[in-house]
């Protein structure tokens, strides 16, 4: 018989998953996470312990259904112009046609964003031969609006490199930022009509307090690290993401997609295991939220499983926070 997928429990245990991007497709659940691999690495502040190879697609009749591994959708060694790593992707519908939006580390170690087409959301996904021009980073996240307009936001701090584009050109060593400095934001580029170019060149997000000052980088507990999400809900922009070092999914709410955003509170407390990395999908007239920790694997980084749960909205539009380990 086939096994039901359970709420805070693995999607699958045949692999380990991270960094689960949801969206309903042709009426089902798919969810595009990575996928970590079951061997020993370095582990540091570089990221070398998740050395990811390929992606797998993984999908569900419905929140209360089984899930499918739809098998292997794409490999590193498939596309030209990546070397390793691939990390969080995130997929998006449009033009009749599938995309797979990843990040990789180019042949110079510079962390890029590519992009792959399928004609069916399961995949497999053939890639472009080259990055999206002007890409940089990691942990892409497309959104579609109602008009049709679609923007990729992105965007990590450390091993995903953001520090090291402060200016449009790549630094290696950049000065370091003081924690009274304001914060760096994630990225937002809107994406040309064919999705694999950027219409435009990325702009930095602000993500500010109640009283509109821009969070600074000190400010653990609520300043961007990666992992960026964006939803609407009642006609607001929602963009969510990981505080990293403090472990956290919090969010900001704006009236425009490409902000600014004011910061809210926390979706999601601290998982077991140093990452934390999520999405949010309404399905029918329920919202979840995917989400990942290393519970499968005794607490390894590096070997992380996805779940979910659902998410619930307060009357005046803030989201509930979720205890992962309560109830
Ligand atoms: O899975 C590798 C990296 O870990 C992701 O890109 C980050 O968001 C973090 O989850």
């Amino acid at each position: 018989m086939t096994k039901l997928t359970n709420r805070n429990e693995p999607l699958v245990t045949h692999i380990y998953t991270a960094d689960p991007s949801a969206h309903v497709f042709e009426g089902k659940l798919y969810i595009y996470p990575s996928h970590d691999l079951d061997h020993v690495k370095e582990s540091n502040d570089n990221g070398d312990q998740y050395d990811m190879e390929d992606y797998h697609v993984l999908s569900m009749d419905g929140p209360d259904s089984a899930c499918v591994d739809h098998g292997q959708a794409l490999h590193v060694k498939d596309v030209p112009w990546a070397s390793k790593q691939m990390w969080a992707p995130d997929a998006a519908f449009k033009n009749d046609t599938y995309y797979l939006f990843f990040p990789a580390r180019d042949h110079d170690d510079i962390f890029r964003i590519g992009v792959a087409t399928s004609p069916s959301p399961a995949g497999p996904f053939e890639p472009q031969p080259e990055y999206i021009p002007g890409s940089f980073s990691i942990d892409p996240a497309v959104f579609v609006d109602e008009d049709d307009r679609a923007y990729m936001y992105f965007g990590g701090l450390w091993g995903g490199q953001l520090e090291k584009w402060q200016t449009d050109a790549y630094v290696a060593e950049p000065a370091e930022i003081e924690p009274d400095q304001p914060a760096l934001g994630p990225r937002v580029a809107e994406l040309s009509e064919d999705m694999l170019t950027f219409r435009e060149r990325p702009v930095e997000i602000a993500i500010v307090d109640e009283q509109g000052n821009a969070l600074l980088a000190g400010d653990e507990e609520r300043r961007y690290f990666e992992g960026p999400w964006m939803h609407k809900y009642k006609g607001k922009y929602y963009l969510s993401y990981s505080t990293g070092t403090t472990h956290k999914i919090v969010y900001a709410i704006g009236d425009n997609p490409q902000g600014p955003f004011v910061f809210q509170g926390t979706i999601l407390t601290p998982v077991l295991g140093w990452t934390t990395h999520h999405s949010i999908v309404q399905f029918g007239d329920k919202w979840y939220l995917f989400y990942h920790d290393s519970s499968l694997s005794g607490g390894a980084d590096n070997k992380r499983s996805v779940k979910f749960t659902e998410l619930e909205y307060n009357e005046d539009g803030t989201i509930r926070t979720i205890e992962p380990y309560e109830g």
